[in-house]
């Protein structure tokens, strides 16, 4: 663990993942345990900036995750995913396009990062800088709210399908969890979204989620930040 890569040396198949707990990096932990593919953690435990100087000697863009493959080294998680799926899953979790769930399943993944993610960051960052009893520009307006409407539309989703992916669980699974815990985590009530909390409550207790969150989280839950108002999203 902790190992920094020496990227001329390591083999093709032989992979790092630059972490830090609790982020999104814990997507490509997940996704390996699923597949069972060994994989090393780069990471500091409870040293946010010490995490992202790891990242940032593998990859100039120095956000997480960054995943090595011998000489190659990518970002964004989305792409992570697809590329472990593309060369080393011999097509478990991910749908195939002849699939009637392949439309679920390609739009979940990408919406993940693309709306889910971005909105609901927004929408926090818009509530945080808005100063009491101001009233919002009409450009404010219409981004806050960002949270609760993809987190509807995620709802809608689940009424008739178990998973995002359709009927089995997939890549867009793993995806989806981030911008969901966080949208939760920033006062969306469970009773609001019932589908999104039974299908958050069923994907983390998936053996594979279990080992992901010992192993890159081997300290426990990070404390709270007080400083963050964690029911912004309140109604
Ligand atoms: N869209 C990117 C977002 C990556 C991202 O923003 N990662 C955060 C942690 S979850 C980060 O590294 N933040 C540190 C920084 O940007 O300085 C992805 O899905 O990989």
């Amino acid at each position: 663990m902790n190992n920094k890569t020496n990227s001329a040396t390591v083999a093709p198949g032989q992979f790092t993942i630059y972490h830090i707990e609790e982020r999104r990096s814990e997507r490509v932990i997940w996704l390996l345990e699923e597949l069972g593919l060994p994989y090393t953690l780069s990471f500091k435990p409870g040293d946010l900036m010490g995490s992202i100087q790891l990242a940032r000697d593998a990859h100039q863009m120095a956000m997480v995750p960054v995943f090595t493959d011998g000489d190659i080294a990518i970002v964004e998680s989305g792409a992570i995913l697809d590329y472990i799926m593309a060369r080393y899953s011999n097509g478990q979790l991910s749908v195939p396009a002849s699939s009637v769930d392949f439309p679920k399943y390609i739009q979940w993944l990408h919406f993940a990062e693309g709306s889910a993610a971005s909105r609901i960051i927004l929408d926090f960052l818009l509530r945080s800088a808005l100063p009491e009893g101001t009233e919002p520009s009409f450009i404010v307006a219409r981004n806050l709210g960002g949270a609760r409407r993809v987190s509807t539309v995620a709802e809608n989703a689940l009424t008739d399908s178990p998973y995002f992916g359709g009927a089995a669980f997939s890549a867009a699974d793993i995806m989806m969890v981030f911008p969901m815990k966080l949208a939760f985590s920033w006062g969306l009530e469970a009773s609001e979204f019932p589908h999104i909390a039974r299908w958050l409550e069923a994907v983390q207790k998936r053996p594979a989620y279990q080992r992901a969150v010992a192993a890159g989280s081997p300290n426990g839950p990070l404390p709270s930040q007080p400083q963050i108002n964690r029911k912004l999203f309140a109604k």
